[in-house]
């Protein structure tokens, strides 16, 4: 068994960090600041594998899939606060939630997506309240009836379009209201999982119903300072493989062209190119960003988020570019294999790690460097940044923000499994 590091022994090591980045022009008190100030959004899915409340066991549909099968996994929304008001204990920071629209509490009422109200997420509205969570929000187009056929708001059936529009629009409305009943503007993602899984005949029209979909849905403005609409693009999924009507390339064009956010998803591309390269040329021409930060082994296999070159990557992108105001960063993954808590607080804590690293880079050096065509010097640096005392810094962020400090979070963790999930 590891021992743990003292208050002091952590002081200690964060003072001579300090003074080793101080050398290198960096102002480690400043970068622990700065992360002080990010909110991430845990995505509430992970708590439960995509299952929601509407049906006990409901199956997951939308070519996205959950393997594993841990117990403990929360079967209601009280069980989901529990285990969440857990996580956020152990990640520091004060960080957002991110629903879906299948976590509603109807009390026991059947309530049809198209029909769901503000109130049936008022208990998630003011548990947010009382611990100081912005809260995001998605409609749920898939896992239903109405999606079976794998068409939605892109359906060749206009009434499926329709009871799905009616979806999107009660959604928007539900992020206005968790805007104005937090002060922090929600932001409402569309995903949806329109596609074939064989080769289509027409790869347009579905695209042209897709718009004018969206269209009707974003029809009533609502203030951004209550609710952002962003649209998620993907390459394919399971089922659709050979063509997605919600493409990288739609949703880019219909997001500038509707001024809205784009999202994301580091999962949703070629395995070989990554979103961090598009973040500067997006940002170009886009406000806002909404970011899945994913991690995809293979394929969109929506793995926790580890520290990973292309997590740093990412991460150094939105600091380096100064776009920390214009990306709202959500995780995207769901992973039943391993303890659900643990697996929030992993990907969270990582997402963290890689943008701490960001802020202590000594960016006028290695800018300088760059301008002058020094590439020698560039690459030495880098790699030389990778020795030098972050974890130091990181534990003291732990220590300052009151939670555990390295892998001693999963101490609690452990016990609340025995406590209370092993009895579920
Ligand atoms: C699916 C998308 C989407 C979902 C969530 C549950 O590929 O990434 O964001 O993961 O809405
Ligand atoms: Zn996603």
């Amino acid at each position: 068994m590891s021992r743990n590091p003292t208050n002091e022994q952590i002081t200690a090591a964060y003072q001579l960090a300090r003074e080793r980045y101080a050398m290198l022009d960096v102002d480690a008190d400043q970068a622990v600041e700065k992360l002080a100030q990010v909110a991430i959004s845990l995505h509430c899915w992970q708590g439960d594998d995509v299952g929601g409340f509407e049906a006990p066991d409901a199956a997951l549909g939308g070519g996205i899939a959950t393997t594993g099968n841990y117990p403990g996994k929360a079967r209601n929304a009280d069980e989901l606060r529990s285990d969440l008001n857990l996580a956020y204990r152990l990640i520091p920071g004060t960080h957002r939630l991110n629903l879906h629209a299948i976590y509603a509490e109807t009390g026991g009422r059947k309530v049809e997506r198209n029909a769901l109200l503000p109130e049936h997420f008022s208990a998630w509205a003011g548990w947010a309240k009382e611990n100081h969570h912005g809260l995001d929000f998605n409609p749920t187009c898939f896992s239903h009836p109405l999606a079976e056929s794998g068409f939605t708001l892109s359906s060749y059936d206009a009434s499926i379009r329709q009871f799905w529009v009616e979806h999107c629009i009660a959604s928007r409305k539900i992020g206005e209201y968790f805007g104005k009943e937090l002060g922090t503007p929600c932001v409402t993602n569309i995903w949806i999982p329109d596609g074939f899984k064989d080769t289509p005949i027409d790869r347009k029209t579905p695209r042209e119903l897709l718009a004018q979909s969206l269209d009707k849905v974003l029809a009533e403005p609502i203030s951004k300072k209550h609710n952002l609409d962003s649209v998620e693009a993907k390459l394919f999924g399971l089922g659709s493989e050979s063509y997605v009507t919600g493409s990288h390339e739609f949703y880019m064009g219909y997001a500038l062209s509707r001024k809205v956010l784009l999202t994301l998803d580091s999962g949703h591309f070629h395995p070989t190119e990554t979103i961090a390269d598009k973040l500067s040329s997006v940002l170009m021409y886009v406000d806002e960003l909404l970011l899945h930060v994913s991690r995809g082994v293979r394929w969109d296999s929506d793995h926790v988020v580890t520290l990973s070159d292309e997590l740093e990557a990412i991460m150094q992108e939105i600091v380096r570019g100064d776009f920390v105001p214009r990306v709202h960063i959500g995780l995207d993954y769901f992973d039943a294999s391993i303890n659900r808590i643990a697996a929030w607080v992993i990907g969270t804590r990582n997402a963290l790690r890689a943008l701490l690293l960001a802020f202590l880079e000594p960016l006028a050096a290695m800018r300088a460097l760059e301008v002058a065509g020094n590439y020698s010097a560039r690459l030495a640096l880098l790699e030389e940044l990778k020795g030098l005392p972050f974890g130091a810094v990181w534990d003291y962020f732990c220590l300052q923000q009151n939670v555990p400090v390295g892998g001693r979070f999963m101490d609690e963790i452990t016990t609340y499994e025995e406590r209370v999930l092993a009895h579920r």
